[in-house]
């Protein structure tokens, strides 16, 4: 009993009481959604000053001046007129407002004895349960429900039950969507009239954002279980134990679907019928149980392990779906940190995830880099350069939206941000994610139709922008994976990931040449590809200049970082990187003073490539001089410690990357998950600690890494998506005889 008890406990997320201090937090921890639409997991009748946000993926608006960048305290200046800058938030769908004969029922005024918040991660529901006790001693019990269909990405479905446990009273239930602070709440919105007939008890709000003319349409219709008929407010008199049961179908379109969203959002809420509710949700549940046969993980001996994975493996499932037009931003739809901006968190982070459990929507993020290769092309081109570099931070067309500078709001102090026009390692990235979808799918008409294109255009970025020397390339002036540095030569990330990116294109070109030569034809034609260009790629990436280990073994992270001052890092300085880092900018530069993993990415991506010695060696170099200022930096150094087998350090840094946003270990989880960081604990796990190579005809995992592995895990099981195959691994810990 005990034990199925816990195995039930591995697939919720719970919070008991309330603390008004973290409800942000908890809004972001409790989103549902479908990756068409992320709903904040407020309370159902949000507090004043809650973030109960709708978002929409692909639909962003100019910057709002007075909304923040990364953090609260981050602002940013003058952004230019570019109408897709942020992503828009919308009012919530979901929001009632309850009275016990005219007193509300209110979490900050009335007592109350209970809330508890459930996340049903088998289910991808939400259920909320609240009891209330007014100061006349009456006691109410209210219990909802809600989801975003993971079956029609339109809709949403939401259910609550009041129960009258020891009065009679009216008990009013009033389900309008709260509109009523656009201008403070949902600053890019303008209200606009229902450009048709709104039949009775149906609510339908549009909106129009400001500069990048999106329509959007939010319809809701709601009944009373065992009442006739539609209705936003019901006025209910139930005997003493009596519970009032209600359910609401909500439907969201907007003029980015190909429809008129008004109406369309209107006939999809009109069309369901009452009868069909029960069906919808059980078709919702059923989609995630095929979700979790394709995701799941099991950990024997940890299922506290195994329920933080699963809440990983929701988030990442909700951030996105199958539209090409859009990608995954790096707070996912659950909050507004960055803006909504795609960065290589996606291709680095995230996408070996989605390859091996959902590798349709693997495609579709590489389809959305494909489309935005317009935008990628004027980068390129504002840069000097010729092909595409991809945006550091993109939105819908590709364009590059980093912020120039940042504002710190508390002393308007200033600091420039160079990574918009540095961080190119992002292009390379993207293209080493086109090989990784290749390696894992043998798609052959990607790779044919969007792939080798790809490819292509990043190459030729980078046959422009290495400069050569005396005997080699170089790239100069850039940002490696590690912010603190800019202005920086030769980063050894960018140069390892610039090469592979110009020997790829190189073979996908003869690849494609050789097996549909009318293609390659066309390709050529079309983006006006020199003959000699195939060749250009291939000698630029032989020549590039890639640090080497050194006699200690080490690998520069860029030239002149190990001539940098080298003054140790406090414990308390770690994982709470002080702000001077970031705002003392010009100094930090000077200093071996580390944001996040950098040379050793090289080894999380390439652990073929280098020798235990040699990782060994810069692991212990540049460990101690990491500050882990980015939730995207734990789980890398998981996975190398695991390699290494330094067990207490693989325990620790797995420990709180997993829990990073169960455990607000950065403390800003109120802004939204980390997607990235959610998508590196799943690679620390497969690829560190069961050690997963791809070496031989189907993946498979290196037994002894379990000797290395946490002290309670007994063993460990998924399923891998592999060439349209699904590869069953499990590694059990051999215990001693
Ligand atoms: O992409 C990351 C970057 O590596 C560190 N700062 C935050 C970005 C978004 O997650």
């Amino acid at each position: 009993m005990s034990t199925r008890r816990g195995e039930e406990a591995a697939w919720r997320v719970v919070q008991e009481g309330f603390d008004p201090a973290r409800e942000h937090e908890m809004e972001s921890i409790f989103t549902v959604g479908n990756g068409y639409l992320g709903v904040r997991g407020a309370l159902d009748t949000p507090l004043p000053g809650s973030r109960a946000d709708l978002y929409i993926s692909g639909v962003y608006d100019r910057k709002q001046p007075g909304l923040p960048y990364s953090e609260l305290e981050f602002m940013t200046v003058e952004r230019g007129d570019y109408p897709y800058h942020e992503l828009v938030s919308l009012p919530f769908p979901f929001a009632v407002r309850i009275l016990v004969e005219d007193t509300p029922l209110d979490l900050l005024e009335g007592p109350w004895r209970e809330l508890r918040r459930v996340l049903d991660l088998a289910r991808g529901v939400l259920g909320l349960r609240y009891r209330f006790e007014d100061g006349s001693g009456r006691v109410t019990t209210v219990e909802t429900l809600r989801c975003a269909s993971l079956v029609n990405s339109h809709l949403c479905l939401q259910e609550i039950a009041i129960t009258c446990e020891n009065h009679c009273v009216p008990t009013v239930l009033d389900a309008a969507i709260d509109v009523a602070a656009l201008d403070t709440d949902h600053p890019h919105l303008t209200a606009l009239a229902s450009p048709v007939e709104v039949p009775a008890g149906v609510e339908l709000h549009c909106f129009r954002t400001e500069a990048s003319d999106y329509r959007v349409a939010i319809a809701s219709r709601l009944t009373r279980i065992g009442a006739d008929g539609d209705g936003t407010r019901w006025e209910v008199q139930v005997p003493v134990g009596g519970t009032l049961r209600f359910r609401r179908y909500v439907t969201v379109y907007t003029s980015r679907d190909g429809v008129d969203p008004a109406p369309a959002a209107l006939a999809a809420v009109g069309a369901l019928r009452w009868a069909q509710f029960g069906t919808l949700l059980a078709e919702h549940e059923a989609a995630w149980a095929g979700f979790w046969r394709r995701a799941d993980v099991t950990v024997a001996g940890s299922p506290a392990t195994e329920q933080a994975l699963r809440f990983n493996a929701y988030h990442l499932r909700i951030a996105t779906d199958t539209d090409p037009r859009t990608s995954v931003a790096a707070r996912t739809l659950t909050g507004r940190a960055y803006e909504g901006h795609v960065f290589w968190d996606v291709e680095i982070f995230m996408l070996p995830f989605y390859l091996h459990t959902e590798p349709a929507i693997a495609r579709s993020l590489l389809e959305y880099r494909h489309r935005t290769l317009p935008g990628a092309r004027e980068h390129a081109a504002q840069l000097g350069c010729r092909g595409a570099c991809y945006a550091w931070e993109s939105t819908v067309t590709g364009h590059d939206v980093t912020p120039r500078q940042i504002v710190l709001k508390t002393t308007r102090k200033t600091i420039p941000i160079f990574t918009g026009t540095e961080q190119i390692h992002v292009t390379a990235d993207v293209a080493h994610g086109v090989w990784c979808y290749w390696e894992a799918t043998r798609d052959g008409a990607f790779m044919r139709e969007t792939g080798v294109e790809i490819l292509a255009e990043t190459a030729r970025f980078w046959a422009s922008r290495c400069e050569p020397g005396t005997r080699q390339y170089h790239i100069r002036r850039v940002v490696g994976p590690d912010e603190y540095h800019h202005d920086v030569d030769d980063n050894a990330y960018t140069n390892w990931m610039a090469r592979l990116n110009l020997q790829r294109a190189a073979q996908a070109a003869r690849w494609l040449e050789e097996l549909a030569p009318e293609r390659w034809d066309l390709l050529v034609g079309r983006l006006g590809i020199e003959r000699e260009e195939v060749e250009e790629w291939r000698r630029v990436g032989e020549t590039l200049f890639v640090p080497q280990p050194d006699a200690r073994g080490l690998i520069e992270q860029f030239a002149g970082f190990f001539d940098l001052e080298d003054r140790p890092l406090a414990a308390d300085e770690r994982f709470k990187a002080p702000i001077d880092r970031l705002f003392e900018w010009d100094r930090t530069n000077a200093m071996q003073v580390i944001k996040q993993a950098d040379v050793l990415m090289l080894f999380h991506l390439f652990p073929e490539a280098f020798a235990d010695d040699v990782v060994a060696a810069n692991y212990r170099y540049y460990e101690p001089r990491t500050d882990h200022g980015s939730s995207l930096s734990p789980a890398i150094h998981a996975g190398v410690a695991a390699r290494l087998g330094l067990g207490e350090d693989a325990e620790r840094y797995w420990r709180q990357s997993l829990w990073l946003d169960l455990s607000n270990v950065m403390n800003n989880s109120a802004l939204g998950v980390h997607a990235a960081c959610m998508g590196a604990t799943w690679q620390a796990l497969v690829f560190g600690f069961l050690g997963l190579r791809f070496d031989g005809p189907v993946p498979r995992p290196q037994a002894l890494r379990a000797g290395r592995w946490p002290h309670d895990w007994r063993a460990v099981a998924l399923e891998l998506a592999w060439r349209g195959q699904r590869i069953p691994v499990a590694v059990s810990r051999q215990e001693p005889a």
